[in-house]
């Protein structure tokens, strides 16, 4: 028997000892206890990081949509699997049973077969956080259709180029999308963009907010007409385990963006193992992450992950400051929601405003709190252990990449004794490890290097969509016979890890290498200061100086500057020591963040080193109008 759900740290310390030292007989077991399999694989694992080449259960038939609905509708067929809470917090919410589910994914899946739609095919994806983009996910994997989801807040730009590479010959998209009190016109955008796409002959509209659009004859249909008359059984396509089961994008740190190839089974088996462990989901919870289905969380912990665990998923629509900041913890209340997961940029923004918008709410469902995306930073964490899960709820800071398809490291709740901002330690099958200069391992703890995983896990990337070239130069030759991450970690005397960000961030001042991470915690440390990202410029001296970027919270937009920036310096001083003061910093109302959170410290390096001529598209930027405010009072 595998211990599919780990219960104590004496048992994780076993199970990974087990994971690491018969790797192929640790996952077949749990492969083949928890899912269904039309034929077993031949092969456990094969790989080869030199190629590289990374198969998992070679051989094995399966559809990843019979294991994540239709294994289920015997015991669950009544079960919610989603419930979708909408952006108006007036318009009621739904709840979709496994057994809906499965007809609407049929239906679907019917209609695009309908319409030429085969296996391996690529189709885009380009939807709100409405059930239908969950339902077309799953009608694409049920006939072994290659799915693209690209995030419904990307330009007509960002999205051709995505729609290009990956030859895609259809777009599901929506009349439009309701984002707090604005719309967003979602078939124009699609229309820009598919004047550069000609090779997208078929173009699926879901009606959402019943705006006047124009439809292209020929090429565009109403997507609710097709799905009445479509058939509501549907024989799903039996994949073979290394089939490619979606292409999701991630930008690299130059040139276009990447397209992530994952396949079936191994990816299967792990978001569904790293789920049950990682929230610690039990039979009757709710579980909600609040991320769009547009990134890779979305993809692993709001459909795959879950639905293959029989849970039930929240879906929701809107953003968390509408109709106020209340919003997170009114559906916490509605739901009762169990797990609860975001990232820390949402924590920060919320922890910004009045704490009357938690206390109005009870949220004594909560049993698990996550967060992914970045690092961080002890005062969010803080705030979110106190006043979230009042110290109660465990907090697991998963770190993971779109790459990963997985959580690699993760605290398991109830089990890892956690230490804010620590991911602490690596899940079973996962063996990280952290490299020098030199490129040599570093074997010792009280550590830091350059984060790599020796080993395969089963969720890993195969490749990038049409050039395996640039997947092995980004990933595997940095290091020999290693995955590079690109993030810096550091590990502690116990083995626990914490992600200090990505090594492109680490700034070197007079020799001393400098994560922005612990930086940026130390001044957030201030009460006075919301948010905070550090870049470095040129310094004739040292080598490098540091620019901090700051924004306040009401409190302190009446203080002094200079008294300010006094205070800063000295809890860094404290916090870090006085290598890390900084040299400037520029108080501004906003940082320039990429559509997941994830601040652009590339912009502002540039603006710091007075290179702003050359910043680069930043159209795709969450709020590009900032980066003209910074420009215009820089230091
Ligand atoms: C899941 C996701 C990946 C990058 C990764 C890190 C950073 C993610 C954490 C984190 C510190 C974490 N995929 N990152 N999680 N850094 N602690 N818990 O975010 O492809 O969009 O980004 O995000 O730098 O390399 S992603």
């Amino acid at each position: 028997m595998s211990s599919y759900h780990i219960k104590n740290l004496e048992e994780y310390y076993k199970v990974y000892r087990k994971s690491i030292r018969e790797p192929e007989l640790f996952w077949e077991e749990i492969a083949e206890e928890h899912f269904n399999w039309h034929k077993k694989w031949d092969k456990v694992l094969s790989w080869d990081f030199k190629k590289p080449e990374v198969k998992w259960f070679d051989g094995a038939k399966l559809n990843i949509t019979e294991n994540c609905i239709d294994r289920h509708l015997r015991t669950r067929g009544n079960k919610t699997a989603i419930i979708f809470e909408p952006n108006n917090p007036d318009e009621e919410a739904l709840h979709i049973t496994y057994k809906q589910l499965h007809e609407r994914v049929n239906r679907l899946a019917n209609v695009l077969t309908n319409k030429g739609i085969k296996k391996g095919d690529r189709v885009c994806i380009y939807l709100p956080m409405i059930p239908e983009l969950a339902v077309s996910v799953l009608a694409c994997a049920r006939i072994g259709a290659i799915h693209s989801v690209v995030f419904a807040g990307f330009s007509a730009t960002a999205l051709a180029t995505r729609i290009n590479d990956s030859g895609c010959k259809m777009v599901l998209t929506s009349d439009g999308s309701y984002r707090g009190n604005k719309t967003i016109d979602l078939k124009g955008i699609v229309d820009e963009a598919l004047t550069k796409c000609p090779e997208v002959n078929s173009v699926l509209v879901v009606k959402r907010i019943h705006s006047e659009i124009t439809m292209l004859a020929g090429r565009d249909n109403w997507l609710q007409p097709l799905l009445n008359e479509a058939s509501a059984t549907y024989e799903p396509e039996i994949m073979n385990a290394e089939d490619p089961l979606f292409i999701l994008y991630t930008s690299g740190s130059t040139g276009n963006p990447k397209g992530m190839v994952h396949t079936t089974a191994g990816y299967m088996v792990y978001t569904a193992y790293t789920f049950k462990n990682v929230f610690n989901y039990k039979e009757d919870d709710i579980y909600w992450c609040t991320a769009d289905i547009g990134w890779i969380t979305g993809h692993s912990y709001i459909i795959y992950g879950p639905l293959a665990n029989g849970a039930t998923t929240v879906m929701f629509e809107g953003v968390p400051s509408y109709p106020d900041y209340g919003r997170f913890w009114k559906i916490v209340e509605k739901h009762k929601v169990s797990q609860f997961y975001t990232a820390p940029t949402a924590i920060r923004a919320l922890a910004k405003e009045k704490l009357d918008y938690v206390d109005q709410y009870n949220l004594s469902s909560l049993k698990v709190l996550g967060t992914v995306g970045e690092p961080i930073n002890e005062e969010a964490w803080h705030w979110y252990n106190d006043n979230i899960g009042k110290k109660k709820s465990p907090i697991v800071d998963t770190w993971w990449q779109t790459e990963t398809g997985g959580i690699l490291i993760s605290p398991i709740p109830y089990v890892t004794p956690t230490i804010p901002t620590f991911a602490c330690l690596p899940l079973p099958g996962v063996q990280p490890c952290l490299m020098d200069e030199n490129g040599k391992e570093i074997k010792t703890n009280q550590v830091d290097g350059r984060l790599c995983i020796k080993y395969p896990w089963p969720s890993m990337a195969r490749t990038i969509w049409g050039d395996h070239q640039r997947y092995k130069e980004t990933y595997f030759s940095a290091y020999k016979n290693t995955y590079f991450t690109g993030d810096g970690a550091l590990r502690d005397t116990v083995g626990y890890y914490r992600i200090t960000g990505r090594v492109d961030d680490v700034i070197i001042v007079s020799g001393h290498n400098l994560g922005t991470a612990p930086i940026e915690d130390a001044i957030n440390e201030h009460p006075a200061v919301a948010e905070s990202a550090i870049v470095g410029f040129p310094d004739d001296i040292r080598g490098n100086a540091l620019y901090g970027f700051v924004i306040l919270k009401e409190t302190g937009k009446d203080r002094k500057q200079e008294n300010l920036r006094k205070e800063i310096n000295q809890l860094i001083t404290e916090h870090v020591g006085p290598i890390a003061k900084l040299k400037k910093i520029q108080f501004t109302s906003g940082l320039p963040k990429t559509r997941s959170g994830k601040i652009m410290r590339r912009i502002l390096r540039k603006i710091a080193c007075n290179e702003t001529e050359h910043l680069g598209d930043t159209s795709t930027l969450l709020n590009p109008e900032v980066v003209q405010e910074i420009i215009g009072h820089v230091l």
